[in-house]
């Protein structure tokens, strides 16, 4: 018999085992491993634990670099995690440039999105990624920067519901001016506190910003004409003059857009025309075009914007061919005939009393002594006029009598607010030498503070509430937000200091219209809770929950921090403006005004953009961030009512 022969292999047989069951019991793969180890000749064993011995000595060796290797790439995420300290690998950081504006980027320790943020970072996962999830998430758009944290997350359902219902608002589409590429905030580390100078800039962008997707909506949808539905990506007709266009000029100019001044400028020149036979409001025509046409002759320079408004100036005036000199609503432009709306021959006393800053302007450039009497006379008439109550005016006047009529009510909105604002400025406008206008301020300031202010329940807010027929209703508009502006610039020209003091606390409450709603908008009425035990300060009836856009409260803020430097009024205007770039910006290019301010879900865009958007919200909200106060200096400008500055008359009339 031959021993078997030696094998310099081994060979590895699956076959059956335990009759066909598989059986992979510890034992027996004990036995078999031992089996095959003694079946290796001496050769084969010696090679295979010199292997082994290698392996060892390699791996014993290798170990610390492995082991730094390891806890390098656990260090960077506990760094990212820590926000960063000294001595240990971190992913590069991209340093801001001082100048180039990162609106992107975090604003303050504070802010809810930091804190997110940096929930994000504990993520485990690679860190490029997450800077990448980071910039399409938030930061991609600095109109999607969120600092109130109110509404947050609401993008998302935002984008469902429009999916649903098919409007387009979205907040957080990337804008043409910054791409995602831009943001220097890759890395998820620390954020990079601003200073005030860089915190200056990146607001005041934002609002460029803002502008240009407004702009860009109105230039697309509905150039030439009135307003933009950005909706439904039409306009709306109202006179047919451009208005939109008009009033966004001398905020075009403020803001530095000189690409869109000129076209708008060239507009101006070569299409709009007045020759029209359509029917106008003569106090919307002469707020917001012929204030517009006056305040840009005025920043630019440019005389055809004066002789534009010479035009349609003289075009209105026979709206004052009444009985009482009292002009009527409506001027048809083209036809040279004027009339009060069909149902009345009644004015309203806002409407008459809030022309005069620019028909005074008018006549003072064109030596054409016309326009300073015609509301001059209307002036003259309402301040010996009786039916007031300590300064209060009804809300309205009639064209035939020249009385006031409807008697009883006193409101400082809607029919009345610009009343007051105008008695101010055209004292303020004409050097301060028309006593009887300050004269009739001041009671009128006395009148609000014995007949419409009132405390609310449970936070104490002072209101401005309104009376009807000796009764107090606690109903106050937002369109009262003009007047903590207009206290303040009236203390600012050395008027008493309690009207700033009573400024503030307006502010206040004009500010908490906002933040107590869930979109972060005010409604366009609240009413007050006055009674003990009141849960809630404001409440709001469904028919008031809508939002025009309007600009009253950024207005006050502005003149507020003008005068008082406290910075938390530009910070309530960062809020606000984020708001509106939350809940009413179209990603087609506009914004709309919406029905429903208490439901960041559904805020029911109601499809238009308002002229003043662009001649008011947006121009306060740039001036309130501008740290350069000769930005439209309130010692040598006045605005009309419609934001548009008017200069104040020199005591040398020949300066
Ligand atoms: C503007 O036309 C003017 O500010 C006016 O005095 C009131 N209404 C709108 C803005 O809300």
């Amino acid at each position: 018999m031959h021993p078997p022969a030696r094998k310099d292999y081994v060979s590895v047989t699956f076959g059956e085992q335990s009759g066909g069951k598989y059986n992979n019991s510890k034992q027996l793969r004990r036995q078999s491993c031992w089996r095959k180890w003694k079946q290796l000749s001496r050769l084969q064993r010696s090679m295979a634990l010199f292997a082994l011995v290698l392996l060892l000595i390699f791996g014993m060796s290798s170990y610390p670099a492995i082991h730094q290797h390891f806890r390098g790439l656990v260090g960077v995420d506990e760094e990212v995690e820590r926000g960063g300290a000294a001595g240990l690998p971190l992913p590069p950081r991209v340093l801001l440039e001082p100048l180039k504006v990162q609106p992107e980027a975090p604003l303050r320790p504070e802010a809810p999105e930091l804190s997110s943020q940096k929930k994000r970072s504990h993520k485990r996962g690679p860190p490029v990624l997450q800077g990448h999830q980071q910039k399409r998430g938030n930061m991609s758009d600095p109109l999607a920067v969120v600092v109130g944290g109110r509404g947050g997350g609401h993008e998302k359902k935002n984008k469902e519901s429009n999916d649903k219902g098919g409007a387009v608002i979205k907040a957080d589409q990337p804008s043409d001016h910054t791409k995602a590429g831009d943001n220097k905030e890759d890395s998820p580390g620390l954020p990079i506190e601003k200073t005030p100078k860089e915190m200056e800039a990146l607001r005041l962008e934002v609002v460029r910003e803002s502008f240009r997707h407004a702009w860009r909506g109105y230039k697309e949808f509905a150039w030439g004409h009135d307003e933009l539905k950005p909706i439904t990506k039409t306009y709306a007709e109202w006179f047919g003059l451009g208005l939109t266009l008009i009033d966004a000029l001398d905020t075009m100019w403020i803001l530095g857009l000189k690409e869109e001044f000129a076209e708008a400028r060239e507009w101006v020149n070569s299409e709009l025309s007045f020759n029209k036979n359509v029917d106008v409001n003569l106090f919307e025509t002469t707020i917001r075009i012929l204030g517009g046409l006056l305040s840009t002759y005025h920043l630019s320079g440019d005389k055809m914007f004066l002789e534009k408004a010479t035009d349609i100036g003289s075009r209105l005036m026979p709206a004052f061919k009444t009985p009482s000199k009292i002009p009527y609503s409506d001027v048809n432009i083209g036809k040279g005939t004027a009339h009060p709306p069909r149902w009345t021959s009644d004015s309203t006393v806002a409407e008459v009393t809030t022309i005069q800053l620019e028909f005074r302007e008018l006549t003072r450039l064109t030596h054409d002594q016309q326009y300073q009497d015609a509301v001059g006379e209307v002036a003259r008439q309402v301040h010996q006029l009786e039916g007031k109550q300590d300064g209060l005016v009804p809300m309205f006047i009639n064209t035939n009598s020249g009385q006031f009529t409807r008697q009883g009510v006193f409101t400082l909105g809607a029919r009345a607010d610009s009343y007051y604002e105008y008695l101010l400025k055209q004292w303020i406008q004409g050097g301060k030498k028309e006593h009887q206008f300050l004269e009739d301020y001041l009671q009128a300031i006395e009148g609000v503070k014995k007949n419409l202010l009132q405390k609310s329940s449970p936070s104490g807010l002072t209101f401005v509430g309104e009376l009807s027929h000796g009764q107090f209703s606690p109903k106050m508009d937002h369109l009262v937000c003009f007047l903590p502006g207009t206290l303040a610039l009236g203390a600012h020209h050395g008027l008493p200091d309690d009207h700033l003091e009573l400024a503030r606390l307006l502010m206040e409450t004009c500010y908490q219209m906002y933040a107590q709603m869930e979109t972060g908008l005010s409604p366009e009425i609240v009413h007050f809770n006055t009674h003990q035990g009141s849960t809630r300060d404001v409440d709001v009836k469904p028919a008031d929950r809508h939002n025009l856009l309007r600009p009253e409260t950024v207005e006050s803020l502005f003149y507020l921090y003008r005068f008082t430097q406290d910075p938390k009024y530009r910070d309530w205007g960062w809020e606000i403006l984020q708001s509106f770039n939350k809940h009413t910006k179209v990603s087609t290019g506009g914004y709309t005004s919406i029905n429903n301010v208490r439901d960041p879900d559904f805020p029911l865009p109601r499809d238009k953009m308002e002229s003043f958007f662009l001649g008011e919200t947006l121009k306060y909200l740039y001036l309130l961030f501008s740290d350069d106060l000769d930005l439209v200096s309130l010692d040598r400008y006045v605005f009309n009512t419609e934001a548009h500055p008017l200069p104040i008359w020199p005591s040398d009339p020949q300066e």
